[in-house]
């Protein structure tokens, strides 16, 4: 019988092996701690220590996490594969961001990176469609796909919300997508709402010869949110939306699996992620949700806007090759650029992030002064016209949608 001890649990010799899971973390160590004394607080917190010295055997201390790297302000941490439970990512969170994020002994922390091994990350189903959804449910190969989310976000009724959606398929839209918050309101009740949008589509289709579809936001309690992911499918939609965040992981792997009985893809939103991803130095980087929520399946995830548009984002571009990376076969993730998007800067966001994106716009479509027909066809134009290498400017003298939202907007 041996004592563990912070310090055992520090091994700058240490070389992970390929079964580890190895994360980063960005660290500040508390008052009258210095680098190593953090690092062997997080390594063992996150792992198998505690507080107290512990005697334990040889077979618990082969669990233990190693601080293999120290740095200056950043440490690195292997984990053995065997403290993880395969496919069971509150499991992996509650070890790899769980209580050292409250831990005394650091300032901050901030979970920043994640070397999946193989057998881990294979575990989980990851993502069944990924930017295949672009040929497979929609017409939009070699582009970007479009979507766009009705505005005022909640408010609509669901009459307006359906017709909304008509408009702007028919302006060239591909995808119609509720807003984060808009789910089974008095004013405009989930059902319903799906129905009506869903004959709108067919319509919409038949009218522009293009497969269309309806991003529908599923979120609630898991149990009512597999009853929505019925009725989607009953009524022929292709996708639906969770809200991954405020979910949580176990939902959304729930989800992934009813998902693939019905061949859905999943739509991630990511409302509140701030909370754990805006402070540089604290909590879980936008990097970590995203590879997340690749292991629990979902097919597209937003990823913000490179810094264009109305919100704060970490490292767009290195998160989407993230994204598209290949990760021992799995299926990719589609990146969605959203956020304050509008025709005007669609070219410095598809030079920034590549066409092989969903670009979402809500305001930059229904707040165009001719509505949201045309809005949808000055987005569309904005989007042709980087396809065909031609500058908004130029593609606007004889594209008056696009001019007038250039107008209304200009190109920054
Ligand atoms: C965009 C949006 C999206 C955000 C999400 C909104 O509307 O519908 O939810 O883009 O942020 O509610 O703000 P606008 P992110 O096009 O009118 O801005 O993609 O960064 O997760
Ligand atoms: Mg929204």
């Amino acid at each position: 019988m041996t004592g563990i001890e912070y310090a055992d649990f520090v091994d700058t010799g240490y070389r992970p092996t390929d079964t580890d899971l190895v994360c980063e973390f960005v660290l500040e160590p508390g008052e009258g701690m210095d680098m190593m004394d953090a690092a062997g607080r997080v390594a063992s917190e996150s792992s198998n220590g505690t507080w107290a010295a512990l005697n334990v055997s040889d077979r618990v201390t082969e669990l233990s996490a190693t601080a293999f790297d120290v740095g200056d302000g950043r440490i690195a941490v292997a984990y053995p594969g065997a403290l993880f439970e395969g496919g069971n990512m509150p499991q992996v969170l509650s070890c790899i961001a769980g209580n050292i994020m409250g831990m005394k002994a650091v300032e901050s922390i901030r979970l920043a990176d994640c070397e999946w091994p193989e057998e881990l990350a294979t575990s989980f189903p990851g993502p069944q469609f990924g930017s295949r959804v672009k040929t497979e449910i929609l017409d939009a190969e070699g582009r970007p796909a479009t979507a766009t989310v009705p505005k005022p976000k909640v408010g609509l009724s669901t009459e307006e919300h359906a017709q909304v959606g008509y408009d702007a398929w028919v302006g060239g839209v591909d995808l119609l997508k509720d807003d984060e918050n808009l789910t089974d309101q008095s004013f405009n009740r989930f059902d319903e709402r799906v129905k009506r949008s869903f004959e709108m589509r067919d319509r919409a289709e038949d009218e522009t010869g293009d497969r269309k579809d309806y991003l529908v936001n599923i979120t609630a309690e898991t149990e009512t949110m597999l009853d929505r992911l019925e009725l989607v499918a009953e009524q022929g939609g292709g996708f639906v939306m969770v809200d991954v965040v405020t979910c949580g992981w176990s939902s959304v792997q729930t989800v992934r699996e009813h998902a693939e009985k019905h061949g859905l893809a999943i739509h991630a939103h990511r409302a509140m992620h701030a909370a754990f991803d805006r402070l540089e130095h604290h909590g879980v980087s936008m990097r970590v949700l995203a590879q997340v929520a690749r292991l629990c399946g979902v097919d597209h995830i937003h990823t913000g806007t490179a810094g264009l548009g109305k919100l704060e984002n970490e490292d767009t571009v290195g998160i989407n090759d993230w994204l598209k990376s290949d990760l021992y076969g799995t299926t990719d993730v589609l990146p969605c650029a959203s956020g304050g998007l509008h025709p005007g800067i669609v070219e410095p966001l598809l030079d920034a992030i590549g066409t092989d994106v969903i670009v979402q716009a809500g305001g930059g479509i229904h707040g165009h002064p001719d509505g949201t027909a045309a809005g949808a066809r000055a987005f569309r134009q904005a989007i042709d016209a980087y396809q065909a290498g031609v500058p908004a400017a130029e593609y606007a003298e004889d594209h008056a949608e696009l001019a007038a939202a250039l107008d209304k907007w200009g190109t920054d």
